[in-house]
């Protein structure tokens, strides 16, 4: 069994961060195969930490469905059509399987080789020592790619008669085959969620995937579940908070590396510990982390500051995208998105062009709305635009701007102020 630990889609600092940490915590209690990764592509900033204290960065998978590849039985041997038949009939009978498939010389699936198509040549009383090129082989009415997502393929192969299916890859190398009991079992994969638990925030493909943990300092949307889970949620600034305090409790002491990533994102959510959101435990726990890593969090923030100012870097819809979070409440769908950026005058030159983004963004999601913040942690304030539902922007509480944003002075947390001023604003 797989286990992935994995924070929210457009991955910020602590979701990364968190699943990092909390990985190699789980793997000191003897939880094996188990892996944090990124949902999507690794933000510079999480780039540059992990390079800072010389690790490997978490992998970046786009999504986490189960695909055929990872259901191959490790134990069905395949038949090389050179091989002599009455070899590979010693090896069917071996594995105990009704069929086995076949490769030509350059690895390409060719067939299966069963022994009712077989019975022609004992009648013929043949002669067995011919090779399996020359026997009759019976066609296959599923061949599988590697890749092909399971829940698209499973209910062709339950419903069809044979019990094996041959799996290729891109270039029809047979690379093993798929049992049909194997879409009968439990899905291969199991995932912790660190720093989120809406599944429509997660990676895509989690939806398929039993959760047996989650770690977060978000409001609870979590399905009720069949089984009990481990789940830990508390009112504090940055998930890498909890998963310190689960290593302190578990008497464990963080490696040197570990504890300057648990750092990076405990500063990266709190804005070192200038937003509202923050707890003493944020701040009991970044000095314990300190400590054993022996460098400060100030350094820490202020090296992840000059990393990027996402504007600079990135085209304005990507830069939307970045940090972007899809909620539905009371009928309405919207996003909240927001940018760290502390060159106010750069994010004001591209206000026409975030404004487009936004309303590509309200047409393709089918959206009521788009609010982005934008936020300059230096300045300890933010600005908001707002695109799409006009009921909802009368509604709120802000004051607009000379360059018709509106003004958030001291306001800092998406979580904690904006969302549940756009809820009081939409209830
Ligand atoms: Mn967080």
């Amino acid at each position: 069994m797989k286990t992935y630990i994995c924070g929210h889609r457009n991955p910020d600092t602590d979701s990364i961060a968190s699943a990092y940490a909390l990985a190699d915590l789980r793997r000191r209690g003897g939880m094996e195969n188990v892996e944090a990764i990124c949902a999507g592509r690794l933000p510079p900033k999480a780039k540059w930490v992990f390079n800072h204290f010389g690790i490997d960065p978490v992998k970046s998978k786009r999504d986490v469905y189960v695909r055929v590849k990872d259901l191959i039985a490790p134990d069905v041997p395949m038949v090389d059509s050179s091989s002599r038949l009455v070899d590979a009939l010693r090896e069917l009978e071996q594995s105990g399987e009704s069929s086995l498939p076949v490769r030509n010389g350059q690895g390409k699936f060719v067939g299966m080789l069963s022994p009712a198509k077989l019975l022609s040549l004992f009648i013929d009383k043949a002669d067995l020592t011919i090779d399996v090129a020359s026997a009759p082989l019976h066609a296959c009415s599923q061949i599988l790619s590697d890749t092909d997502k399971v829940h698209d393929i499973r209910s062709l192969c339950v419903r069809n008669p044979h019990n094996h299916f041959p799996v290729v890859d891109e270039n029809g190398i047979l690379i093993g085959t798929v049992l049909k009991s194997a879409f009968a079992e439990l899905p291969p994969v199991q995932m912790i969620l660190v720093d989120h638990n809406e599944i429509e925030q997660g990676i895509p493909g989690l939806e398929e995937l039993p959760v047996v943990e989650v770690v977060d300092h978000h409001r609870i949307a979590f399905a009720p579940t069949k089984e009990p889970i481990r789940y830990t949620a508390d009112i504090v600034g940055s998930t890498c908070t909890l998963v310190a305090r689960m290593f302190r409790a578990a008497g464990e002491r963080p490696t040197k590396e570990t504890a300057g990533v648990l750092i990076a994102g405990i500063v990266a959510d709190t804005l070192l510990f200038q937003s509202p959101t923050t707890t003493e435990v944020d701040k009991t726990m970044c000095s314990w982390l300190e400590k054993i890593c022996g460098e400060s969090a100030q350094y820490i923030m202020s090296e992840m500051l000059a990393v990027d100012s996402p504007l600079s870097s990135m085209d304005p819809k990507d830069a939307l995208a970045s940090d972007a979070k899809f909620y539905s409440e009371s009928g309405k769908r919207f996003m909240l998105a927001q940018l760290e950026e502390t060159k106010s005058a750069l994010f004001h030159g591209y206000i026409g062009e975030l404004t487009k983004a936004m309303e590509e963004a309200i047409s393709k999601d089918k959206l009521d709305f788009v609010a982005l913040m934008v936020t300059d942690p230096v300045r300890g304030d933010s600005e908001l635009l707002f695109k799409g539902d006009a009921a909802v922007l009368r509604a709120l509480p802000y004051r607009r701007g000379p360059h018709g944003t509106l003004l958030m002075p001291g306001v800092l947390s998406r979580k904690k102020q904006l969302l549940p001023e756009i809820l009081s604003a939409i209830g």
